[in-house]
């Protein structure tokens, strides 16, 4: 197991500002960092406002959570993109965070779409909860495993971006994600294929360090060496306050550290995949079960969106095939009472 690191002696990885416009935010060297060394930390691209907006919804719905009972990642379903909370979903599909996806990802916001939006309370615990698959302090892994279904692309095309907005103040909560930034093609720990973690292969599913590491010493040694020399010791920790924003990647290795006892750190975990990652899957239950809902939140959420949030969406963008004078019409029959406006949609087919 990867020796306690005192947090006086950690190495941060301080944010930098977003300064650029609501469609391009991201600097030249943030956009390198992120390609380059699979990470990068923001602050400014999101309204501080919706966060801690957010944060106060979740927080009021979970107060009867006990906090000293094992802790699953994210809200369980219940805080999932499309969610009673306008601020969420008005976060989730913020233009300047999709802007900075785009960029990262070299393409149109068009081109983009979400698969993950969940809403996260990670509660510190008093004493440490003995069990493989608790999250209060997670094993180094990558990602991609529960997202795609192949595995990520060589890492100069990257298909997706992956988000964590941060509600709280580190220096309160502790629970600082650490990120391991790779150094360039040879980098020990960036070698491919990205295997050697649990869940993966092999090894078995184990969430919690001690439990993975420890499996690992037996099963696979020498993997568990190279966990050990190239990963833990070489993690770097994400310093946040409300509102930081951490950019990452499916194939950036990472993990959850503990949040101080008492104290809970709100997270909202975000992914954007290219469009035509068809084998990147929706994490949670997905719009269609939303539509299903007697609020028509999620009908409600169409109508008012603007024509590339709706892409994001995957409501096919204007111009596309499936739109004829009928479909326009249809649509426009289904969402009018709900508010929409589809000039754009009738232009781009003439
Ligand atoms: O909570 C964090 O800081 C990271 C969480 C994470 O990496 C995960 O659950 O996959
Ligand atoms: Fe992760």
């Amino acid at each position: 197991m990867a020796p306690d690191i005192a947090s006086d002696e950690r190495r941060w990885i301080q944010a930098t500002t977003v300064d650029g416009s609501d469609s391009a935010p991201l600097s030249y060297q943030q956009i390198a960092a992120w390609r380059e060394n699979g990470a990068v930390v923001v602050d400014q691209l999101v309204p501080t406002a919706l966060v801690s907006q957010s944060r106060a919804a979740i927080i009021a719905a979970t107060r009867d959570v006990d906090d000293q009972q094992p802790g699953d990642f994210g809200s369980g379903g219940s805080f999932v993109f499309p969610a009673e909370c306008n601020e969420f979903n008005q976060l989730t599909l913020h233009p300047r965070l999709l802007g900075a996806v785009a960029q990262l990802l070299g393409t149109a916001v068009r081109e983009i779409r979400l698969t993950q939006s969940d809403l996260w309370v990670k509660r510190g615990r008093s004493t440490a909860f003995d069990d493989p698959y608790d999250n209060d302090d997670q094993r180094i892994h990558v990602d991609y495993p529960n997202h795609s279904l192949t595995h990520p692309p060589e890492w100069n095309s990257p298909e997706a971006v992956e988000v964590i907005i941060y509600a709280d103040d580190v220096s309160h909560c502790d629970g600082a994600t650490s990120v391991v930034l790779r150094t360039g093609d040879d980098d020990p720990a960036y070698q491919w294929p990205i295997v050697d973690t649990p869940g993966v292969g092999e090894h078995p599913w184990i969430n919690s360090r001690g439990y993975a590491e420890s499996v690992l010493r037996d099963s696979a040694p020498t993997v568990a060496q190279w966990r050990a020399e190239h990963l833990y010791a070489r993690e770097q920790h994400v310093h946040f306050q409300p509102g930081t924003v951490l950019l990452y990647r499916h194939d950036t290795w990472h993990r959850g550290t503990p949040v101080r006892a008492g104290a809970h750190r709100v997270a909202h975990n975000l992914t954007f995949r290219k469009a035509a990652s068809e084998w990147i899957s929706t994490l949670h239950e997905g719009w269609a079960w939303a539509m299903y809902r007697r609020r028509q939140t999620m009908e409600r959420l169409i109508a008012g969106a603007t024509v590339d949030q709706r892409c994001v969406l995957g409501f096919p963008k204007p111009g596309h095939p499936y739109w004829t004078v009928r479909t326009i019409a249809a649509v426009q029959a289904r969402y009018g009472p709900l508010g929409i406006e589809m000039s754009e949609y009738s232009s781009a087919m003439d």
